[in-house]
């Protein structure tokens, strides 16, 4: 490993002052010059090949009982994950962490309903009843019509876009231009059961509904599409109820408690306490509370980037470590409260030390291509979470504005 930085302290040792340095610096070494290095600062010496690309095993763990196929974890940012990030990263092998910036019911409704979810795909979807009429559509190509126009009753009709586009009179009520009873698959069967469902029915789309009758999605033959053509990277995250894994981000708060209480009856496998100090009194408190409510939960705390923070948390019973204090692409931590370190120093340092209790390490923030998730996992992350990476895909909430 060397500095890219070519005024760091160990510039004379690369000019070949020191005999040993020419073929660069163990990180130890590195690491140890009291220098806060980013990702952007260090490279990486390259060593010697003796197997196949697909011999490399990414298998890896977000928390201490949390084992991943992938080192990949969506922030908990309302810019990225919500139902749909999460279905995408748990079938990919990986994790989206919940954010918490709503109520805690619609929270957990989001936990839910990626959680009711079979295939790496979920949709707000929109709810008319026969009854209603239309003025804005809105962004979905389809809307499903039930008796009482909630998800909760039986399917009667879909309502395409373009047909309501087609309409001389939006007026129009939805029962006179709906497509009646669409045939609707099991929310139960997995992507490739879904697939040839429509294949084999020749049809455009199907709702999924689940056991209890609760209409849960509409997936269409261009979604079934899209998914096709998703990498295949590792085996899907599943919890021990045989879904797909959901974490979720929670606050200090006193409040954060009855949050909490909702995201473990909607089944979240793991909670990230989100802050940008995690060395706090109020984060400790949290951890203690939450460990000995639920102890089957892991519980992720942070960010911190020293070890002395990291030695608070993982004293109290944290499960996992988040590491980054100003180095998340829209963050002014650095700038504004004039604290922070390094990301490539504080995932080193934090790493290293949070090993000796066997507490993985998330490497938070920072990452703009895919080399910087190599330098995180090398110097010791066990994850990487990815913002900005992921935001403004179709998995990521919002919509889209054509100008
Ligand atoms: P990027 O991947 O976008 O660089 O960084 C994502 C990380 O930025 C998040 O996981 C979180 O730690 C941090 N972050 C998210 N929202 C933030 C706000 Cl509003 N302010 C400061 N940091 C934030």
């Amino acid at each position: 490993m060397v500095p890219k930085n070519p005024r760091s302290p160990s510039s004379g040792a690369m000019n070949g002052s020191c005999c040993k340095l020419e073929d660069g610096f163990p990180a130890l070494q590195l690491f140890g010059q009291g220098v806060s290095y980013t990702y952007d600062d260090v490279i990486l010496l390259p060593g010697y090949i003796d197997f196949p690309a697909d011999a490399v095993d990414l298998s890896t763990r977000l928390s201490r009982r949390r084992p991943l196929a992938i080192p990949c974890v969506a922030s908990p940012m309302d810019t990225v994950s919500e139902a749909a990030m999460s279905v995408a990263m748990a079938a990919l092998g990986g994790a989206a962490i919940v954010h918490c910036n709503n109520a805690p019911d619609s929270q957990a409704a989001i936990v839910r309903a990626a959680k009711a979810r079979r295939i790496p795909f979920a949709t707000d979807p929109v709810f008319l009843s026969p009854s209603d009429s239309v003025s804005d559509f809105g962004p979905a190509a389809y809307a499903i019509v039930t008796e009482s126009g909630t998800s909760k009753s039986r399917v009667v009709g879909v309502v395409a876009k373009s047909d309501w586009e087609g309409l001389a009179n939006r007026n129009t009520l939805v029962s006179e231009y709906m497509r009646h009873a669409p045939v609707s698959a099991p929310a139960s069967y997995d992507f490739e059961k879904v697939a040839s469902f429509l294949a084999g029915g020749g049809l455009e789309y199907a709702p999924l509904v689940a056991e209890d009758g609760e209409v849960v999605d509409l997936v269409t033959k261009e979604d079934v599409e899209r998914i096709k053509g998703f990498p295949r990277l590792g085996v899907p995250s599943l919890g021990a109820d045989g879904r797909f894994v959901v974490g979720a981000a929670i606050g200090t708060r006193e409040t954060d408690k009855e949050r909490l209480e909702h995201l473990v009856k909607a089944g979240t496998n793991v909670v990230v306490v989100d802050s940008s100090q995690g060395n706090s009194i109020y984060q400790i408190e949290m951890i203690k509370y939450a460990k000995s409510m639920y102890p089957e939960l892991d519980v992720i705390g942070g960010n911190v980037v020293t070890v002395a923070q990291a030695q608070n948390l993982i004293k109290v019973g944290a499960d996992g470590l988040r590491v980054g204090m100003g180095s998340g692409s829209i963050c002014t931590t650095q700038e504004v409260c004039a604290v922070g370190r390094g990301q490539a120093t504080a995932v080193y340092k934090v790493a290293s030390f949070a090993k000796e209790h066997d507490v993985p390490v998330i490497a938070d923030g920072g990452i703009s291509n895919s080399g910087h998730i190599v330098k995180a996992l090398t110097l010791g992350a066990s994850t990487v979470m990815m913002g900005s990476f992921l935001a403004g895909s179709s998995e990521a909430p919002g919509v889209y504005e054509y100008l």
